[in-house]
This record gives C-alpha cells, structure tokens and sequence, in this order.
C-alpha cells in the first residue's frame, strides 16, 4: 500500500491528539467528580461523605475542597467532591453522592431555596447533612433547621466597612469627592447580611448615606459585578474616589475592573473584599490595583471541620451543632503572604 504524506501527516496528527488526549485525563474538568480515599481500609468498609459546591471555579471553594481531603486522609473516609453549578441539577448530583455510597452530605448549594428538596432527598438516600457557606431556607424564606457552619457575616461587613473608612481617612479623601459602592446579591441572606455589615459600618462612622450606591449584581461572580458596577460609575462621574465593598473578592474585583475601563487609576479606588481568594492574585501583581484588603475566611474550618462533623456524625452519632460561626482576618499586600501561611492556605 502506497501511503502517501498526506495521510501519513493525518495519521500522525490524528496520534499526537490521542497521545494529548491521554495526557490531559489526569487534569479534572469541573464537572468530573474526584475522591480522595485516606487510610488503607477497603473501599466498601469505608465512610463516605459527599462535599458538593456551587462555584468550583472559585478558589475559596477549591480550599474547602483541600481541607476536606486533609480530613478525608486524617480519619480515613472517601470523600466524594461534586459541583452543583445550577439549582436544577442538585437532586441528580444528590442521588449521584447516594449511588455511590455516600452516608453524609456537606453542601453549599447553588441555590438555597432548595433547601426543601435537598432535605427530602438525602433523608430517602439515608444521607445525614450538613450545610457549609449557605444556610437552606423554607418557602417562607426562614433558615432550616438543619446543621450549619457559616460566617459571621454582618460582623465580617462590619469589619469591611470599618477597613474602608479608616483606609479613605488615611488618603486624606473628601467625603465631597468619595464614593461607597456596595455591589450586592440580596437573594442571599449571607451576602445580604455582609453588605449590610458594610453599609452599617460607613453609616456608623458618618459616611453620607447619599454617597452610598448599591449595585446589584445579577451573578455572584467577576462578570457579575462588573456588569452592575458599570453603570454606577458612568451615572457619577464627579466622584472622585472610589471605596468599594461586596459580598466576596470577586464581587468587588469586577467593579474594579470596570473602575480601570473607565480609566479611574488604582489611586483612587479602594476596594476591600471577602474570602481572601482572588483578591491574593492582584496582591502578586506587581503594580497595586485597587484592590487594596480581603477578609480572610477559615476554609479550614469550612472544609476540614465539616467534614470531620459529618464523619463523628456517622461513626459516633455525635449531631453537630446546629450553628456554627467562623469569622476572618484582614488581609492586605502587607501582611498576606504571612497571614496565608499562618492559615495553612497557599
Ligand atoms: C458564599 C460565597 C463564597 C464564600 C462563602 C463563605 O458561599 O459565595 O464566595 O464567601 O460564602
């Protein structure tokens, strides 16, 4: 057979992708779900726990993920981590967590007014839960009583916006000529009680309540909060100095951005965040942004003690207590590197 170059390029071309295709099977993709196994047992002698998120894509989210494999290792459950990116999937990703053993549930839900249905289900697949970041609410939007590890969110705003105030003091900027924006997602309670914390504390410190905008963000994400920071900045272009504050890091990194589009310079933008996550990336940069603090969250107590809860809950039938606070540390391009270390993130 005359194999011509044509075909033998196709051929090779054709290798080379399987050969890519081999390699990249070890990356996961975010709806792939990954297990860690800790310990020597035999998988079917093993606990189970499910860890389903919202936003893998979000670093925070990723540390909880981290530290609950550090559980996983230390007592020697399999830990199932699933994403649940819409609010229409959480069922089939719950009976997913079932199907493959999972005694216990630890969730933060894309959307918490499943809350209903995600009790139902775990108790037809005999799976205890526990909720982490969102607490679930009822048709009547009251909290359900279920498990919780959350943070302390209005204190967690309070100290965002005591942060900005000491910070716009420090600049020496005229309350004339300075801005508060609050890029919110009230759907949320915790998002709504941070912003709140936020506002209360500008409020509190006589920060004029008409040089305080809300900006609603449509997603909780950077896009999210670029797309309802935008028009804030364009309807007040006589404010001189911005200080912005939001429910997390990617809350206030997309207005930020959108302070750059509009060529407002990092001088005069102060934005201060919440998570610690992706506000640690515009620490690295070289040049400040406005970016300029973070509230940095517990992921170990978030990832790691939920599920070492959840696994005393199985094992020893020890219920978890129904509400637990975590709050957070202040961080800048100062103080992070330490402060991270110091938390065990990297
Ligand atoms: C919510 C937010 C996350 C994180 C977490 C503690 O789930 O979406 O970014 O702040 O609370």
């Amino acid at each position: 057979m005359r194999i011509t170059f044509h075909r033998l390029l196709t051929g090779l071309v054709a290798l080379s992708a399987v050969v890519l295709l081999a390699g990249c099977s070890d990356s996961k993709t975010a709806s792939e779900t990954t297990t860690t196994t800790g310990g020597a047992a035999p998988s079917k002698d093993k606990v189970k726990i499910a860890f389903i998120v919202k936003q893998p894509e979000e670093d925070w989210f990723q540390r909880e993920w981290k530290f609950a494999d550090e559980a996983a290792a230390k007592d020697g459950f399999e830990l199932i981590k699933l994403p649940a990116t819409e609010g229409d999937k959480v069922i089939a990703v719950i009976n997913n967590a079932a199907a493959q053993g999972a005694q216990g549930l630890v969730i933060c839900s894309p959307d918490v007014k499943l809350g209903p249905a995600i009790v139902e289900q775990t108790k037809k697949s005999n799976m205890k839960l526990l909720t982490v970041d969102d607490q679930l609410v009822g048709p009547d939007g009251k909290f359900l009583d279920v498990p919780h590890v959350g943070i302390s969110a209005a204190k967690i705003g309070n100290m965002v916006g005591d942060s900005l105030m000491a910070e716009m003091k420090r600049r020496g900027w005229k309350p004339e000529e300075t801005g508060l924006m609050v890029v919110t997602f009230e759907q949320l309670d915790t998002a709504r009680q941070r912003t709140d914390g936020e506002i209360e504390a500008a409020k509190k410190a006589g920060f004029a309540e008409n040089m305080i905008f809300k900006a609603a963000e449509k997603t909780s994400d950077i896009p999210g909060s670029r797309d309802a920071a935008n028009p804030v900045l364009t309807q007040h272009p006589n404010i001189k100095n911005w200080l912005i504050a939001s429910m997390n890091d990617s809350g206030v990194i997309g207005a930020v951005r959108a302070t750059e589009a509009l060529q407002i310079t990092p001088d005069h933008v102060v934005a201060i965040g919440i998570n610690g996550d992706q506000a640690v990336e515009e620490f690295k940069k070289s040049q400040p942004t406005g970016v300029f603090g973070s509230v940095l969250l517990q992921a170990k107590r978030h990832g790691f003690d939920t599920c070492e809860m959840m696994y005393n809950w199985i094992t020893k039938g020890t219920e978890p207590p129904k509400l637990t606070y975590t709050d957070g540390i202040l961080i800048t391009r100062e103080n992070y590197q330490k402060t991270l270390a110091d938390q065990g993130v990297k």
